[in-house]
């Protein structure tokens, strides 16, 4: 009996020393510990024993029974211990894989260059106005020198809206309006940038609506040489400080006289190239000094002052900054258009 009992321990811790999987170890324990197995067997068969080797029996019985248990115990232990490591190694994050990295966006050509321009301006003491889209055809029109029967009027094909209502053709009114607000008082230092709607058929170089920023300063002994002058700086801003400029005779219904103004070829530096055609230079706004019609309309004697007042398309001042071909790259949209345009 006690060799079988020894033989019975030696076989189950054996075969709990080989099992590798909790499953095994449960059908261990079942086969040896369980109601049917050899040890409870043998603990039945007890009472048949002399009172003399039944303690003995008993606790040597007990003893197998609880090495194997202990065994079985230390076995789950260990295989849960075991299935914990390798959970932790498959789970291990690698902190050394780089971040995905966020999409950011940026701003739109356009925007870049209109706030490029708007901050030259606000540094040499300009102030920013922005007004109605809607206008009325007394201040897109008739305070702009260009009463009803203008042929001009025809030149600016427009969205009307009512008979005085339209979508204003250039940001010129909200000049009018602010000189108009002054009662005659000033200084005028201004720029005006905005949307702007025309009666045109889209295509590479023309959209029924653009921008528009337009400027205007008012005052006493206000001169050409300033316009000249704040034109210059503004080349240099935008083109590079090798710029140089002239103005060429022009008109415009809103000012006498009128001039254009060309910048000396940033591409070719008047060697000649296709973006200047060869001549060295590239026509890049308009204006003028305003119309004594316009002051007088807007409340100011033009007897006591002056003012200079110019126009651009920033359309235009983005597309041969960054050589954009054509002008509907602006309002498509398109993702891969505007990325180009990141600084960030
Ligand atoms: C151009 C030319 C110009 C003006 C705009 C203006 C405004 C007032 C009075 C006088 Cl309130 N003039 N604006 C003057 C000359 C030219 O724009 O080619 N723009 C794209």
């Amino acid at each position: 009996m006690q060799e079988r009992l020894q033989t019975l321990k030696e076989e189950a811790l054996s075969q709990i020393e080989k099992a590798s999987s909790m499953k095994e170890v449960q059908d261990i324990r079942v086969a040896y510990l369980g109601k049917k197995g050899p040890i409870t067997e043998i603990s039945k068969g007890m009472g048949k024993l002399s009172a003399e080797e039944r303690p003995k029996m008993g606790q040597l019985v007990n003893e197998i029974r609880t090495a194997i248990s202990d065994q079985l115990e230390a076995k789950v232990n260990g295989l849960e211990k075991a299935a914990v490591e390798e959970r932790l190694k498959k789970e291990t994050i690698d902190i050394s894989l780089p971040g995905r990295p966020i999409k950011r966006g940026n701003h739109h050509p356009l925007t870049r260059v209109i706030e490029e321009i708007e901050d030259l301006f606000l540094g040499m003491g300009f102030s920013i106005a922005e007004g109605p889209e809607v206008e009325t055809d007394y201040y897109n029109f008739e305070a702009l020198n260009l009463p009803k029967d203008h042929p001009a009027r025809d030149m600016q094909d427009s969205f009307y809206i009512t008979e005085e209502t339209l979508l204003r053709t250039h940001t010129s009114p909200m000049q009018a309006r602010t000189m108009e607000k002054l009662n005659g008082e000033g200084p005028v230092k201004i720029i005006v940038p905005g949307k702007v709607y025309r009666r045109d058929t889209d295509d590479a170089t023309h959209s029924h609506q653009f921008m528009q920023i337009e400027g205007l300063m008012v005052g006493e002994n206000v001169r050409m040489s300033d316009l000249k002058g704040v034109l210059q700086s503004f080349a240099k801003k935008m083109f590079g400080d090798e710029r140089e400029i002239r103005l060429r005779p022009s008109f415009f219904p809103f000012t006498e006289p009128s001039v254009e103004m060309d910048i000396s070829c940033f591409i070719c530096s008047g060697n000649g190239c296709s973006v200047c055609k060869g001549t060295g230079w590239i026509e890049i706004l308009g204006g003028g000094m305003v119309h004594p019609n316009v002051l007088r309309m807007s409340g100011f004697d033009p007897e006591k002052v002056t003012g200079f007042a110019f126009g651009m398309g920033p359309e235009r001042i983005a597309m041969l900054k960054y050589g954009i071909d054509d002008i509907r790259h602006f309002y498509t949209n398109d993702s891969r258009f505007i990325k180009q345009f990141n600084t960030l």
